[in-house]
């Protein structure tokens, strides 16, 4: 990826885009004007900025309660993403969804739902019906945080889409912790998500996002099997989030996460390592990036602008939607 030097500098776009969406959200969310739950994805873009450089509309996507970023690798909207956490009418779900139950059927967006592991066995139904109807060679990515992976539904879907030899591409965001706890208190030691996962008969892979190199290779090693071969392939990603579980803060001081941890990855910031890297290549500018910065910043105003020019969903709009279409 790094040899590339229009596409790194596009996954650095792409990063960097969504870590200021969201760091807008953290500090606008005081104004209480944003009245939903939000789960942050900053510390965690670098991987969905590789994705959406694999963009296909026919490509479908799912995830869970921690979305924006699966959202905006899907090239779903902007604006509707934050009219949707204002509860706007304008929102990608109307207003009544929030933040952890977003849409976009035109870009291949097929929802994120709340309940962890919810959405799992959707990704394999949509993979199901893109196998009987024989469409193009398309994928479904199935999102999902390593404590989803503790979720009975998780190994269901498993022995399913094995059985039926689905295209799916499972992306599970390891960052090692849910909500306060740590996965090594919540699973034998030594286990490795991904071993766990091969055992169904499935190829894995896994890798450490702060690599970025490999990172690029494994997805795209697992997209390209997938779109090929039209069978299913899980990859573990090793990240982690800055801010807290739910919300616009940092709460490091809370002392759950283990010191050695924060400072690993507070070094080895994925986005902030890609930008020392290009401008040690001579990718990238100190001038371009003030520039891609500024070119964000000015969709992100128009987006909160339009937010909040936005009307509410009337109270008859609760029944719009009650079932799929
Ligand atoms: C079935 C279910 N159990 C518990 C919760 C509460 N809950 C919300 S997010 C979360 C942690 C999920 O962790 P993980 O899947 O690793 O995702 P992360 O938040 O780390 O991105 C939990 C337990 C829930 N929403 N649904």
């Amino acid at each position: 990826m790094l040899r590339n030097k229009k596409l790194s500098k596009r996954i650095y776009f792409n990063s960097l885009r969504i870590r200021m969406i969201e760091l807008e959200i953290s500090k606008r969310y005081h104004e209480q004007k944003m009245r939903c739950p939000v789960h942050l994805s900053v510390g965690q873009e670098f991987l969905p900025g590789i994705i959406e450089t694999f963009f296909d509309k026919n490509d479908k996507s799912v995830s869970g309660h921690r979305a924006h970023a699966h959202y905006l690798s899907k090239k779903c909207s902007l604006k509707k993403l934050i009219a949707e956490i204002y509860g706007k009418k304008t929102g990608c779900s109307g207003g009544i969804g929030g933040s952890m139950h977003l849409i976009d059927k035109s870009k291949g967006f097929y929802g994120s739902t709340a309940i962890v592991g919810n959405t799992i066995p959707i990704g394999a139904g949509i993979s199901l019906s893109m196998s009987l109807n024989k469409t193009n060679k398309n994928l479904t990515y199935i999102f999902l945080g390593d404590g989803a992976v503790e979720t009975g539904i998780f190994f269901e879907t498993l022995n399913f889409v094995v059985l039926k030899k689905l295209p799916c591409l499972f992306i599970c965001e390891n960052n090692s912790f849910s909500v306060y706890s740590e996965l090594r208190k919540r699973q034998p030691k030594n286990r490795k998500i991904s071993k766990l996962v091969s055992s169904f008969g499935i190829k894995t892979d896994s890798a450490n996002t702060t690599h970025l190199n490999d990172t690029f290779k494994k997805f795209s090693k697992a997209y390209n099997y997938v779109k090929k071969k039209q069978m299913p392939y899980f990859v573990e990603f090793h990240t982690s989030r800055k801010l807290e579980h739910c919300g616009p803060n940092y709460d490091d001081d809370l002392n759950y996460r283990d010191k050695n941890f924060l400072n690993y990855w507070k070094k080895n910031d994925p986005v902030e390592k890609l930008e020392k890297t290009l401008l040690k290549k001579k990718y990238l500018s100190k001038t371009e990036i003030l520039s891609f910065k500024s070119k964000i910043q000015g969709e992100i105003i128009r987006s909160f602008n339009y937010a909040e020019n936005s009307k509410p969903p009337k109270f008859e709009d609760l029944n719009q939607n009650l079932f799929s279409k």
